[in-house]
């Protein structure tokens, strides 16, 4: 793999920036996939005994590089972003080095140096994340960070690079294998006793086992035990209630994808937090969703003492969005090509539609939005499914072009992008974006 030890060798330049470094200041991003690359960093420096400062933020601001001008860092690395910032990262008088996953957006690299797999042929949206990138750089700082691997894959899942893992996260999970660090088998994609899982499953959603009740009925009907782990069930057991959830989604309308998605390598991990990489992702998640960086960033430096809060936060989270998702289906609004949901709290937009669009009404893109009374504004986020994108549904292009006619602001990814314009707007803005889908899908 050519390009893997191009890769290699780059991480490996940055490492020795690091390594010779008094002071390092990272700058990473607030998502799972940013905050275990800063956690697999932190680890590494701690390990070598040099002094680091981390901060976690949405994006480089202007306010940020003051800052760090003022300071006193002599290296100064960022995470997850930066590739698409470099008037922002130009501006920093001390040495940076980026290593970030997108799709660099500069003509001559800004920064001392960048580590990014676009530039040597390995794809960073499938096949590499910011925690990938960071893992890479801690081994080559000393070959005993490999055990960090099993912190960088919960970064890999957060980015939704495991349905299945290809390139440096394979190569990545097979040196946490070796190292006893990462174990996987071939189980169900939920974790926990199915009693208390099952109903607060969003990744898939069962929307006729949304009470623990419904739950206990339907395992004592088809004699499965409740308290136990749904991986550590007996192997009878457990191709039962694979059979019955896959039969259930597909009932309820779920796609396809979500169907056989339900059934994966479910990744275990060894000297904590979690006993799962992907329960990792969702507590930092839990943490981030809340603003609670520090917690996220103790949890992705294997640190256990917040695990409970972490816990508490997300079980906060899951009750909201299990409430919206039940009157999902009763708010709902047909146009001709899409579908728009108001939801009653902001921060459940992006997943309401992401699970109304897999697992109930796969068949057109899903609006769900949000509007801010205050501002004046209307927010929302718009999601797709692989199929509809097949299709030639491109959300970016339509919610920026439905931005630009509402007098508002959009874009993303084809397949998950996100828009916010003024409310007087709100209806015209919706119309724009089916005139386009529609013409996308040429209906
Ligand atoms: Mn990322």
């Amino acid at each position: 793999m050519r390009t893997l030890r191009e890769l290699t060798d780059r991480a490996r330049e940055l490492a020795n920036e690091l390594v010779d470094s008094d002071f390092v200041r990272c700058i990473s991003h607030k998502d799972a996939d940013g905050i275990t690359s800063a956690g697999v960093l932190c680890t590494a420096l701690y390990r070598e005994g040099i002094p680091f400062h981390t901060t976690i933020v949405s994006r480089p601001s202007n306010e940020l590089t003051e800052d760090i001008n003022q300071e006193e860092d002599e290296t100064v690395i960022f995470f997850d972003m930066g590739s698409g910032q470099p008037d922002i990262i130009k501006k920093i008088d001390k040495k940076v080095l980026v290593a970030d996953h997108h799709p660099p957006e500069y003509r001559d690299e800004v920064a001392y140096k960048h580590l990014n797999p676009h530039h040597h042929g390995v794809d960073g949206s499938s096949e590499v994340s910011a925690a990938g990138l960071s893992y890479l750089i801690a081994r080559e700082m000393n070959s005993e960070n490999k055990d960090l691997s099993r912190i960088a894959l919960a970064g890999a899942i957060g980015d939704r690079q495991h349905l299945p893992l290809k390139g440096v996260n394979k190569k990545m999970v097979s040196e946490g294998v070796e190292n006893g660090v990462i174990e996987v088998v071939e189980g169900l994609r939920l974790y926990g006793d199915p009693v208390n899982t099952i109903p607060k499953s969003t990744d898939p959603y069962f929307e006729n086992l949304d009470k623990k009740k419904k739950v206990r009925t339907l395992l004592g009907r088809l004699d499965i035990p409740t308290e136990q782990e749904i991986n550590k069930l007996p192997e009878e057991s457990k191709k039962k209630l694979i059979k019955t959830l896959s039969l259930m989604l597909l009932k309820q309308g779920a796609n396809a994808k979500s169907i056989t998605d339900l059934v994966g390598n479910v990744y275990s991990i060894k000297k904590g937090p979690v006993d799962y990489a992907a329960d990792l992702t969702s507590l930092i998640n839990s943490c981030a969703r809340k603003e609670r960086y520090g917690m996220a960033l103790s949890l992705a430096m294997a640190e256990d003492s917040y695990v409970d809060k972490a816990r508490e936060y997300r079980e906060e989270y899951q009750k909201t969005i299990l409430m919206e998702l039940s009157r999902v289906r009763s708010r709902i609004k047909e146009h001709k090509s899409i579908r728009t949901v108001e939801v009653d709290k902001q921060p459940t937009k992006g997943t309401l539609a992401s699970v109304t669009v897999n697992c109930l009404l796969p068949d057109k893109p899903v609006l769900a939005y949000y509007v801010d009374n205050d501002k004046q504004e209307v927010k929302v986020s718009a999601r797709g499914n692989e199929k509809l994108i097949k299709r030639g549904v491109n959300l970016s292009k339509a919610m920026s072009k439905a931005a630009d006619v509402a007098g508002g602001r959009g874009g993303g990814h084809n397949i998950a992008s996100g828009a916010s314009y003024p409310l007087d707007k709100k209806e015209v803005f919706f119309k724009e974006v089916d005139r386009v889908v529609s013409s996308q899908l040429g209906v």
